[in-house]
């Protein structure tokens, strides 16, 4: 399997898919929900998850494909060659904003990230990376991230998390919010990926991403030096949802010890 040759149809694919999007404002938007009022999808969404799994179908039938709007294949593991697709990371803000909305796109063999996309469509800015080869916005090298203490971070944090939920020590996350020097909410977890393994923001935090949110960024991660994992340390689990922290390598480890507590579901006694 020639993975430069795969990097270069996934850059043009997506890309072209970009493209796509950017011509969709002149036609009609038609906009559905889906678990809730506030879950929202596009004919958009479906259309562009669709070019991606008919152009990878193309280039090697063999591929799985793994898309948040159900497009590709059931996937039970992570065996063999695996794309994993998020059409558009934002459909909220594509359709309020017109901005502020990723693709975002990571290709697995047997579970390890070999190619990781994050691509801002109305910037034309794209993120990409080759495992072990280094990760590049345009084609430009992206440096590895300097460390800093926690003091100075700006970091990624949903204002839901306002509210105790009941989950997480809430006492701690106001601790860390009173330490940092900011936060910020962008809506678009591949954003905030993007914004964190760019030296922008210093850690992202969520209490539930999908896979198709995080997949490409892991792979990115790595090669920046940025560490992800979910909020217990471990490596995220994609083949299901999970909580999700990526952090410059400085302060990973102490927004785990220090400020990032779960609490355990109550165990039931019999
Ligand atoms: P989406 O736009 O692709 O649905 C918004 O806060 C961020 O969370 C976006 O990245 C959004 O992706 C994602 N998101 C929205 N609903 C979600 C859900 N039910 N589970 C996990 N992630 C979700
Ligand atoms: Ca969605
Ligand atoms: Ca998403
Ligand atoms: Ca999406």
């Amino acid at each position: 399997m020639n993975l430069q040759k795969i990097n270069e149809f996934a850059i043009n694919t997506i890309l072209q898919a970009g493209r796509q999007i950017r011509e969709s404002f002149s036609k009609e938007l038609i906009i559905e929900t889906k678990a809730n009022a506030n879950d929202l999808v596009t004919n958009i969404d479906r259309k562009i998850e669709q070019y991606f799994v008919e152009k990878i179908k193309e280039l090697d039938p063999s591929h799985k494909i793994l898309g948040e709007e159900g497009m590709g294949d059931r996937i039970a593991t992570l065996d063999g060659p695996l794309w994993i697709i998020d059409p558009i990371d934002g459909t909220m803000n594509f359709i309020k904003q017109g901005r502020h909305f990723m693709i975002t796109v990571g290709f697995f063999v047997d579970g390890v990230g070999k190619l990781g996309y994050l691509y801002d469509v109305m910037r034309d800015e794209l993120i990409s990376a080759i495992q072990g080869e280094g990760a590049f916005l345009n084609r430009q090298p992206l440096k590895k991230l300097n460390p800093l203490t926690i003091e100075k971070a700006i970091i990624g944090i949903n204002s839901s998390w306002v509210i105790p939920n009941g989950k997480i020590n809430h006492e701690k996350l106001v601790k860390l919010i009173k330490t940092v020097r900011g936060t910020r909410s962008y809506g678009s977890a591949a954003m905030e990926i993007a914004l964190v393994v760019t030296g922008k923001l210093d850690a992202y935090l969520s209490m539930r991403l999908a896979p198709w949110d995080i997949a490409g960024g892991l792979v990115i991660a790595n090669e920046v030096g940025a560490v992800a994992t979910n909020l217990k340390g471990q490596p995220f689990n994609l083949l299901s949802q999970d909580t999700f922290l990526i952090a410059n390598p400085s302060i990973h480890q102490v927004l785990l010890d220090q400020y990032i507590e779960l609490i355990e579901e109550k165990q039931h006694s019999k």
